[in-house]
């Protein structure tokens, strides 16, 4: 591979950028900066593969999950949301029974239930325990991912609770680790303009690191793709990358794609699909202290998500076989999102990588 670097017709600081990717030397933020605005697809996709390939050689990760997204009332309204009861004109909230018929309902022998939602004013921490405590009761193997750091920051404070004592009460009801989402994008001037109400950046960190300091594991996303540059982008892949050196407890990291249907930021564009495999890509070489990079396929779709396999991805997230509407109703093109083992096994397959069911701490299981 090296060889084929040095013949390259690259400049010569692209070929110093990718000598240290291939011999596992951690790049810059300048050097990220730079493959941005100078490296082609394939010179990414190639490096990117190098990495993903050290890291989980041929296999492709997925689970069996559910998402449970308990309401849509929300007290921000950020502008890139389509989900929410203020852009959607439609509003919903579940009661426990609902959720747990739910659970109930789901054929496949499922390892994880996945709950998130919008901040509703009224519901708060005592609620939130409570509900982890009957799906516990329901499902007592099932791994419990739940709530957002924008939730776990509005329940607890409510709940006049610090964030810790908060973490630690959800534990006990049986939490086992809390997805990535609300990360959206640390830049403070870009985060003011896009959902300046909600949790700072700041508070997203302390968050995940107090989760992590207490044993909880957690994930980590970036929504991209609106009106943040690149440097905002890997901004945001330094945060997290001096955050994992630190802890250690993030999984995954999940690249978001901004969808622009039925939001306040409708006007803008998607990202080309060359654009969301260039960033899959970026990311797999920076967060090198990040075990796996998850492409979440019902918002991309099958076939891209297929294609991120050879851009750095290893993880597909689940079968996850409920009415997801987060993405749905922001443009996603699968409308009732479902893939079955069998699918999964197929896509897989297809890309020329095994398909491993994984638990959600990334234990092989079959
Ligand atoms: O934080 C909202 C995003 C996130 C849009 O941890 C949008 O395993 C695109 O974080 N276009 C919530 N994205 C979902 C989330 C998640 C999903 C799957 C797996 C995991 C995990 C976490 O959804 C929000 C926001 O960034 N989002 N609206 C939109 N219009
Ligand atoms: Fe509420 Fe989350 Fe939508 Fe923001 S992204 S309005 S916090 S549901």
């Amino acid at each position: 591979m090296i060889e084929l670097i040095e013949k390259a017709d690259i400049s010569a600081s692209l070929k110093n950028i990718a000598s240290k990717i291939l011999s596992n030397t951690r790049i810059t933020s300048g050097e990220a900066l730079e493959l941005y605005h100078e490296g082609d697809l394939g010179f990414l996709g190639t490096l990117a593969d190098h990495v993903r390939k050290q890291k989980n050689g041929d296999m492709v990760y997925y689970n069996r999950n559910i998402h449970i997204e308990p309401t849509n009332i929300c007290v921000y309204n950020c502008s890139f949301c389509s989900y929410s009861h203020h852009s959607s004109g439609t509003s919903w909230e579940y009661t426990f029974d609902d959720m747990l018929e739910k659970i109930r309902g789901v054929d496949d022998p499922i390892t994880e239930v996945h709950i998130v939602g919008a901040v509703h004013p009224a519901r708060d921490i005592r609620y939130y325990g409570e509900l982890i405590a009957r799906v516990r009761a329901e499902k007592p193997d099932v791994h419990i991912k739940a709530f957002t750091a924008i939730e776990i920051e509005y329940m607890t404070k409510r709940a006049g609770m610090s964030i810790r004592e908060g973490l630690q009460f959800l534990k006990d009801k049986g939490l086992d680790s809390i997805p990535g989402g609300g990360a959206e994008i640390f830049d403070e001037e870009i985060r003011e303009k896009i959902c300046g109400k909600k949790s700072t950046a700041k508070a997203w960190l302390e968050i995940h690191e107090t989760a992590h300091m207490l044993g909880i594991p957690s994930n980590a996303t970036i929504l991209y793709g609106h009106i943040e540059k690149i440097e905002h982008r890997i901004d945001h892949l330094e945060k997290l990358r001096q955050l994992q050196n630190r802890t250690g407890g993030f999984n995954a990291f999940i690249p978001l794609k901004y969808r622009n249907k039925n939001n306040e930021m409708s006007w803008i564009e998607e990202a080309t699909i060359i654009e969301d495999m260039r960033n899959f890509a970026i990311t797999r070489i920076y967060l090198d202290n990040f075990p796996h990079i998850k492409a979440y396929w019902p918002m991309l779709g099958k076939q891209m998500a297929a294609m991120a396999l050879s851009f750095g991805v290893d993880d597909l997230d689940g079968t996850i076989n409920d009415s997801t509407k987060i993405y749905s109703m922001a443009g996603a093109d699968d409308k009732s999102p479902s893939m079955s083992v069998d699918e999964i096994r197929e896509l897989c397959r297809r890309s020329g990588r095994i398909a491993v069911e994984r638990d959600s701490l990334y234990n092989i299981i079959s």
